[in-house]
């Protein structure tokens, strides 16, 4: 049995998502559209955090973790143009995927700390460390543009990374939810170029990016939100 839990608008778990699809994986959704209580989540993680998978008598969570099982445990690499990198790191730079990665995921975490606060009642302008958030994001762009070494390549050269997944589910989350940020993308012309690649590969495209808000209770299959108290559209 292989089960993934995770909600419709979470930036890791599209990540993982796109690996599955990526690797040809099957797999159970388990697909929530808004947090549950805390104690519905510990039954999957203590971090009361999604995505959590199943594999076999495997639970995981933690996206890095998991996207690093995948890609050393299914070894197969489907055909595809350019194709998904062998190893998650590396042998020969293994400190400079990791660092690269785990720099992409601080982005995502000050991304998803801007989104959480936002619905809980505190925009950006009323808290220092939710603006220093932003300001962390452009830092980090500023720096992983020049990590990357032509508007052609993603950061492992003629393939596609954990690195390339991570960061565009990030950036394309940031873009859908109405947060108030402006990343400014076409000051980074080579990561601009990068998710413009990826947006049109099969694994992205079957796992679109729907616009979320609180009151959003569902989708219409064309990615439409529907909204708690409206009628059922026929
Ligand atoms: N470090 C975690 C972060 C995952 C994360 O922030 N998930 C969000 C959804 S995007 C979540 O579950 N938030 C609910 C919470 O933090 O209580 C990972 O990489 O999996």
């Amino acid at each position: 049995m292989r089960a993934l839990l995770f909600t419709t608008g979470s930036p890791y778990s599209r990540a993982i998502r796109i690996i599955l699809d990526e690797l040809e994986l099957e797999y159970e959704q388990r697909e929530e559209i808004t947090t549950p209580s805390a104690e519905q989540r510990a039954a999957a993680t203590p971090t009361l955090q999604v995505p959590t998978l199943w594999d076999g008598d495997l639970t995981l969570w933690e996206s890095g973790t998991i996207a690093e099982y995948l890609l050393t445990t299914y070894t197969n690499r489907p055909a595809s143009e350019p194709p998904l990198v062998a190893n998650p790191w590396r042998p020969s730079a293994e400190w400079q995927d990791k660092l690269i990665f785990s720099t992409i995921q601080t982005f995502g975490t000050a991304a998803t700390t801007i989104s959480q606060l936002k619905w809980t009642g505190v925009s950006i302008d009323q808290n220092a460390h939710l603006k220093r958030s932003t300001e962390k994001l452009t830092h980090i762009l500023g720096w992983l543009e020049k990590q990357l070494e032509d508007t052609n390549n993603g950061f492992i050269h003629d393939r596609v990374s954990l690195q390339d997944i991570f960061l565009a589910s990030h950036i394309r989350f940031i873009q859908a939810r109405p947060l108030g940020i402006d990343l400014n993308l076409s000051n980074y012309e080579r990561i601009d170029c990068l998710l413009a690649r990826l947006d049109r590969r099969k694994s992205f495209l079957s796992n679109p990016v729907w616009w979320w808000e609180p009151g959003v209770v569902g989708y219409e299959a064309d990615g439409t939100p529907k909204y708690q108290g409206e009628t059922q559209s026929k």
